[in-house]
């Protein structure tokens, strides 16, 4: 299989977020890279590509300029500078966003445990060109692609960063295959893609599947709720499955079954994106799921029966020394 990969990713350092009052270690560390690289390495069988940088308009597609913009401007930030926003504009948003004051970087953002620094922009068009790249790839030769996105992208709306997230990489490739079909996104990371379901919450040829830690529990909190089902054309293309932490991998997989079953009624799409999460595994430091080794490669499989022309995209997952391993069987099982 092909992966898509860029090493300007790992440019992207935030070593600190903060919550409940203390400093914690970024769960979104570089070496989940290196994790994942070193399980396809033992593998053998996966073949890296290195992603053109996407074109602008592709970004366009999804995320407004003045907010590109804000995020292309953090390349200004000195070396080790780290804009934390902590200030949101809830009441009025009247613009007030330029030139670029780090200040108000909460304007576009709506979460204060992510922080932007001067790489951060470009290791973010990288993760989103490898998802695109993979998407031409996949919409070329019909065969299932791996982009390994880091930073992750499904928190990310047309114009907010938050939850480690700047640019919907699912929303770009997504953006990118429409075009020639309908597209399915089955997001099955342990928090609600929140970005990627405001981005297509009135459109019908892109269906949003999520199954994720019920949001009365879990971060992200304000959205994932069953009854957001989408509005306008996009009535009935939204689907949240949300589960209780904890649940286990049965009651996972009955549910992934479920929400297949009702979303296929809906839409028999041309192309599937998973936004795929690992921060379902069992240990995840955030995520609590409880899926094995054995659980990921039966997801795999489970996925691939659906039979259509799929592009993966990583998404979380956090507990370092596992990930590789579980982002490896998970893709085994996809290709058996
Ligand atoms: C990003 B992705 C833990 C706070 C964590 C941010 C979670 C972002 C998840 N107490 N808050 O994997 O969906
Ligand atoms: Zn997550």
């Amino acid at each position: 299989m092909k992966i898509f990969y860029s090493s300007l990713q790992k440019k992207h350092v935030i070593k600190k977020e903060v919550y409940n009052g203390k400093a914690h270690s970024y769960n979104d560390k570089v070496s989940r890279i290196d994790s994942i690289l070193k399980a396809f390495k033992i593998a053998g069988n996966y073949e890296i590509v290195v992603p053109d940088i996407l074109p602008y308009d592709a970004l366009l597609s999804v995320h407004d300029e003045d907010y590109l913009k804000f995020l292309e401007s953090a390349q200004n930030l000195k070396n080790d500078e780290i804009i934390c926003p902590y200030v949101f504009p809830c009441d009025n948003r009247i613009s007030r966003h330029e030139p670029f004051i780090p200040k108000r970087a909460g304007y576009y953002c709506f979460d204060a445990g992510t922080s932007l620094m001067n790489h951060t922009w470009s290791a973010a068009v990288a993760s989103a060109s490898a998802a695109y790249s993979a998407a031409m790839h996949t919409k070329k030769t019909g065969e299932a692609t791996y982009a390994l996105c880091r930073p992750p992208g499904h928190h990310a709306s047309k114009n907010m960063f938050g939850g480690y997230c700047y640019l919907n990489n699912t929303a770009i490739a997504a953006k990118y295959l429409v075009r020639s079909g309908n597209v399915m996104i089955i997001d099955f990371d342990f928090h609600h893609g929140n970005g990627t379901q405001s981005i297509f919450y009135d459109s019908s040829d892109i269906f949003y599947l999520s199954i994720h830690a019920h949001p009365k529990i879990e971060y992200p909190y304000f959205t994932g709720f069953e009854d957001e089902i989408g509005i306008d054309d996009g009535v009935n293309y939204n689907l949240n499955i949300p589960l209780m932490p904890l649940c286990s991998p049965k009651e996972y997989f009955i549910a992934l079954q479920k929400g297949i079953k009702k979303a296929f009624k809906i839409m028999d799409p041309d192309y599937i994106i998973l936004s795929a999460g690992f921060d379902i595994e069992a240990g995840d430091p955030i995520g609590h799921f409880n899926m094995s080794i054995d659980d990921f490669y039966i997801l795999g499989k489970e996925l691939k029966l659906l039979n259509k022309p799929t592009i993966i995209l990583q998404e979380g997952g956090y507990l370092v020394a596992e990930l590789g391993k579980n982002v490896e069987s998970f893709l085994n099982g996809f290709q058996s």
